[in-house]
């Protein structure tokens, strides 16, 4: 019996592969979608054209959750980075949707692209919204000829996303960018999460 059957995940996608603890799905016959679990501030591919992206807050000096930890992992520096990015209001460094780049310092990629997600339930565009990070994101990392980048669940924790929404958002989004990244990964940091992104791979990939 599959891994995926395993799982009790109705198995479709002809183009997954299992490759160690990562799941690849074919973006293109040059690019791959991987879904991992793991942590995001350990994960690199080769210091000078990958980046992580940050589950930012509009403030983008920190916080919990992933911010916490990438900040942490980065050093002092990222958040006097962050503090010089321009105010576009009073506050708010990074307008919900949008994202922004700066360098990594002690991580191991080259870059970190904060992007905000919606807070779930107070929006009422939340799906575009979300949508939006994860394009946005990929945007600036093409801007920046960055070829590997991998993303955690935007909006998945302190911000309350539904899984089974957040997963299909995230997903059907890298998947319509007209991308020529060589990897796209997330990162996931649980199980309920790393499952959540697994179906919506095998139903969408
Ligand atoms: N690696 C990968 N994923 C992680 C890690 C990690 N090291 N740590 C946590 N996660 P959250 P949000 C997962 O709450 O919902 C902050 O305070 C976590 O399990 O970090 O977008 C910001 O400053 C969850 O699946 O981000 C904002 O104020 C996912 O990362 C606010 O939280 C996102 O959860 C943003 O909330």
């Amino acid at each position: 019996e599959s891994p995926v059957s395993q799982a009790g995940i109705s198995s479709s996608a002809g183009r997954r592969e299992r490759v160690g603890e990562v799941d690849c799905f074919e973006l293109s016959p040059s690019s791959v979608l991987k879904l991992q679990k793991g942590d995001i501030t350990t994960w690199f591919v080769d210091g000078l054209t990958d980046a992580i992206v940050n589950a930012a807050n509009e403030r983008m000096l920190g916080g919990g959750g992933v911010d916490g930890a990438i900040h942490r992992a980065a050093g002092p520096e990222l958040k006097m980075a962050c503090y010089e990015m321009p105010e576009v209001l009073p506050g708010v460094r990074c307008p919900t949707g949008e994202a922004r780049i700066t360098p990594a310092f002690q991580l191991p990629v080259s870059r970190v692209i904060h992007t905000v997600g919606p807070v779930y339930g107070v929006v009422q565009n939340a799906e575009f919204l979300l949508r939006s990070a994860y394009r946005n994101s990929l945007k600036l990392a093409k801007d920046k000829n960055i070829q590997y980048i991998a993303f955690p669940a935007i909006s998945c924790g302190i911000y309350s996303y539904p899984l089974d929404e957040a997963s299909k958002i995230a997903i059907t989004t890298v998947k319509e960018f007209p991308n020529d990244f060589k990897e796209v990964h997330f990162v996931l940091f649980s199980d309920d999460i790393y499952r959540a992104w697994l179906e919506a791979a095998l139903e969408f990939m």
